[in-house]
């Protein structure tokens, strides 16, 4: 039986606006554990890592507080690292999305030490895809995607000595907030994107289908739920929300697809604000979208 590592990183070094640092305690006081409990998985809640608070310094070189996004990654890095190495799924509780590139970082590793396909779906309004160059804030949390492909501040492009991911391996869902010349960079990397548009046009059942397209047996999926891929009506505790996301079924179905494919191996629950949120409500969506993404389902369903 899979055994499920909660890695809380209660930190927004990465972010402007604050509060996502609470955001593993709110998934704790959602039930998460015994949520997914409840589906016979083992659960084990790791705790919350540590390292230094957020300075609330000004850009510098075109990011804001480096060191701290660096301590914060290496630590999320080690932690998931060590829960893959184990044979566990690490469920990652941000924190902001900056530390996505530590969890993916940490799959890309074990993914290349086994000679295993990896793929990534981030689900986020944003593209994530800035670099100190393009950034119009400096803040971390908006350039994950970038580090990851090789780009952005060395210490984060090259957190385990190379370049975690190649374009091929992740796709962007839910996308409708991209700077201009964050454009550019999604462009000319050939990054898989399906933007909102995409999704009102094809609708999520054929989206999930492209972007899971190629994912076996094999494969070592890896989910990077942005809360804020949401629409901000259903999930309002967010730091940067963005009107026109999914709606509760569009990520539901999502999920429920994701479920069905069986490769899910590591995931990430991100900007989840409790500070904006109204009575932990989106604290409590995420953990009904994991129950579903680990495979809670209405009926009975062929395996
Ligand atoms: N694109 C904007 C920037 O880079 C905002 C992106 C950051 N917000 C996030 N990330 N929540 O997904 O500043
Ligand atoms: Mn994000
Ligand atoms: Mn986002
Ligand atoms: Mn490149």
């Amino acid at each position: 039986m899979t055994t499920v590592t909660l890695i809380g990183a209660p930190t927004d070094v990465g972010a402007s606006v604050l509060g996502a640092s609470m955001g593993p305690d709110a998934l704790r006081i959602a039930g998460i554990a015994r949520a997914l409990r409840g589906l016979g998985l083992q659960v084990q809640d790791a705790g919350n890592l540590h390292g230094p608070g957020n300075p609330q310094a000004l850009p510098q070189d075109g990011f804001r507080h480096l060191d701290e996004v660096v301590h914060w990654n290496r630590a999320v890095f080690d932690a998931g690292a060590a829960a893959l190495a184990r044979g566990e799924l690490p469920l990652l509780m941000g924190g902001d999305h900056c530390l996505a590139i530590g969890s993916i970082s940490a799959v890309a590793a074990h993914c290349r030490a086994r000679g295993k396909r990896l793929k990534v779906l981030w689900f986020d309004a944003h593209a994530d895809a800035n670099t100190p160059e393009t950034s119009p804030s400096g803040n971390i949390h908006g350039m994950p995607v970038a580090c990851l492909l090789g780009h952005g501040p060395h210490a984060l492009s090259q957190l385990t000595g190379g370049t975690a991911l190649a374009a091929g391996e992740i796709a962007l869902i839910g996308v409708r907030s991209v700077d201009p010349v964050e454009k550019r960079f999604v462009a000319e990397h050939g990054i898989e994107v399906y933007d909102m548009r995409t999704i009102d046009e094809l609708g999520m059942r054929a989206v999930m289908q492209a972007a899971l397209e190629g994912v076996d047996g094999d494969t070592h999926l890896h989910v990077s739920f942005d809360m804020d891929a949401m629409d901000p009506s259903v999930a309002p505790g967010v730091g940067t929300d963005v009107r026109g996301g999914l709606t509760y079924r569009e990520t539901q179905l999502c999920m429920e697809m994701l479920a069905d494919c069986g490769c899910l191996a590591s995931a990430d629950l991100v900007e989840l604000n409790p500070a904006l949120d109204v009575r932990n409500q989106t604290a409590e969506l995420a953990v009904d979208l994991l129950e579903s993404l680990f495979g809670k389902s209405t009926l009975m369903r062929p395996r």
